[in-house]
């Protein structure tokens, strides 16, 4: 009867202690999934920040030139389209378009190699199609972010009297 008493608890005991085992294992296999799935997350938000700070990075910067005027807030902005083509004797034109930004007008003609357009501050995204004899394209898109004019206030102090 203790024999068996003892054989009854001993196979209990194994019971729990595989049981323990058991869920010991399965915590652990979760932590490790929980810390790859931080890990990925993570890696995810770094190569989102860094596409952005690469598409910051690419945009043309201008600033709004300090005139003494605070009534006139515009930046000329001028864009060249630097295009070549390994045919000798093929001609290219061009083709300037804007993809977004507020509306500004290309002058002197959106069909120029070089165009310019007067900008408050903000973002403005054009596309420019470079066209040869045979109608092969190339095209490329530039986006500029024109930045507000900067102005220092006055420094001033006052001179005690001698
Ligand atoms: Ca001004
Ligand atoms: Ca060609």
């Amino acid at each position: 009867m203790n024999n068996i008493n003892g054989y009854i608890i001993l196979i209990i005991g194994f019971g729990f202690l595989f049981t323990a085992r058991g869920l010991e294992q399965r915590a652990k296999y979760e932590e490790m999934d929980k810390k790859k799935r931080i890990r990925t997350e993570r890696l995810a938000f770094d190569l989102r920040r860094q596409a952005e700070l690469d598409l910051e990075l690419a945009k043309c910067k201008i600033r709004i030139p300090h005139d003494g005027n605070s009534d006139t807030n515009t930046a000329k902005v001028v864009l060249t389209a630097k295009a070549s083509d390994n045919d000798k004797g093929d001609e290219l034109s061009y083709e300037w378009s804007q993809t977004s930004g507020a509306n500004v007008n290309l002058k002197p003609k959106p069909n120029e190699k070089e165009v310019f357009f007067n900008a408050v501050k903000g973002e403005y995204t054009f596309e420019v199609i470079v066209k040869d004899n045979y109608n092969d394209i190339g095209t490329e898109t530039i986006t500029v972010k024109v930045l507000p004019e900067l102005n220092n206030s006055p420094d001033v102090e006052i001179q005690c009297p001698v």
